[in-house]
């Protein structure tokens, strides 16, 4: 009997400039581009098969081995709907002799049969995904997740879209999926559209263009987080008069400035708009009603660490030279260059001598997109 798999990675993302608030709750479109750096693969990644076969009586989904319910009308029934849609639109609809746009060589004899199977769309679907870091290291695994489904899809389907097409569906899934489509430094530009159609993820610059940004993760607490994002950046949304303000005159210009630095590998000014972003990111969750509190003691006092390091920095002349950033729980990402991470990493472990949930990821990022 005829049976199709596919399976794809994808990485975890970490935001620089926040996504918090969405104008469309079910397209999930957002109020603010945001852009993230994608992790490395080997590190932080979802890994997900794909299997369409016609004997299937329904989709069914297994996380880390476990089935969870694929709810109608839900974020994962609409990712894989979507894929489906675009499967018909874009392959079986065609001229069965028009030609496929096949990126990898080894995947040519796949696509020739896959193309050749006009009813895969119609097939129902059993996806299996896992991840290769603890749930308990408190780090979003949805980013991921979402993105290696989409991905796999993509593959099993034998789409010939780029991964920004593939981040509009991504996207849907959960907001930050979306930049985890590409690998190195990633935009989500919030789009105008109603139908969100322009809501999609862009490469501002590969992996390769700045390849001393490193990484450094400290787990500060594996506690589940008290206020999910879904429902703590809504409330958000309706009661906070600073996110307004973030919203229509801080987001744009730090969008631009931080491309900026990418693009002239500026660190410093890199590191400077991460913290303020960071900052404002939780100044919006504490400006919620009622108020929402993200980092805890231990968050602030390595906070206080970085700043000191990059005062003395700059005292020397050398410019600040790591970046905190927190996102929604207590973990701290500290962005550095390469030549900082063993310096910091021993001031660190000096100061949480008690923590052993330090993790470093060496060698960031890795292209992530559809292979
Ligand atoms: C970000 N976060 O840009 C921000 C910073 C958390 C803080 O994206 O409702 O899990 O699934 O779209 O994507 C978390 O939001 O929310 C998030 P949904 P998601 O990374």
């Amino acid at each position: 009997m005829a049976q199709f798999q596919a399976t794809a990675s994808a990485p975890v993302n970490i935001a620089c400039i926040k996504y918090w608030g969405k104008r469309d709750t079910k397209l999930i479109l957002p109020t603010n581009s945001s852009l993230s750096v994608t992790l490395d693969q080997d590190h932080l990644r979802s890994t997900t098969t794909s299997r369409a076969d016609p004997s299937f009586e329904k989709d069914r989904l297994w996380l880390n081995g476990k089935e969870e319910d694929i709810k109608d009308g839900g974020r994962m029934a609409t990712c894989i709907a979507e894929m489906k849609r675009l499967r018909k639109q874009e392959v079986e609809d065609k001229q069965p002799n028009e030609p496929q746009v096949v990126s990898l060589f080894f995947v040519t004899y796949l696509t020739l049969k896959l193309t050749s199977c006009p009813k895969l769309s119609s097939y129902h679907v059993h996806i299996a995904s896992y991840n290769n870091f603890p749930t308990a290291a408190g780090l979003a695994s949805s980013a991921s997740g979402f993105a290696a489904l989409v991905s796999s899809l993509a593959q099993l389907y034998a789409l010939p879209v780029s991964p920004s097409t593939l981040s509009l569906i991504a996207r849907q899934g959960s907001g930050s999926a979306c930049r985890s489509l590409y690998g190195g430094f990633v935009a989500w530009e919030q789009g105008t559209r109603p139908d969100g159609q322009d809501s999609l993820a862009v490469q501002i610059a590969p992996q390769s263009h700045w390849p001393d940004m490193h990484a450094l993760i400290c787990v500060v607490s594996d506690d589940k987080k008290g206020t999910s994002s879904t429902s703590g950046m809504q409330r958000t949304v309706e009661t906070s008069a600073l996110l307004q303000h973030r919203i229509a005159h801080v987001v744009p210009q730090r969008m631009a400035a931080i491309s900026a630095a990418i693009k002239s590998r500026d660190f410093d000014a890199f590191a400077k708009v991460t913290m303020a972003d960071s900052n404002q990111f939780h100044a919006v969750a504490l400006d919620t009603e009622p108020p929402i509190f993200y980092m805890n003691d231990v968050s602030r006092a390595i906070i206080a660490l970085i700043v000191e390091y990059n005062r003395v920095s700059m005292e020397k002349g050398l410019g600040r030279r790591a970046a905190y950033t927190y996102d929604a729980g207590p973990n701290a990402v500290i962005y550095t260059l390469k030549e900082n991470v063993k310096e910091i990493v021993e001031l660190v472990v000096k100061y949480f001598p008690q923590r052993d949930g330090f993790k470093d990821v060496f060698g960031l990022f890795g292209e992530a997109g559809v292979q």
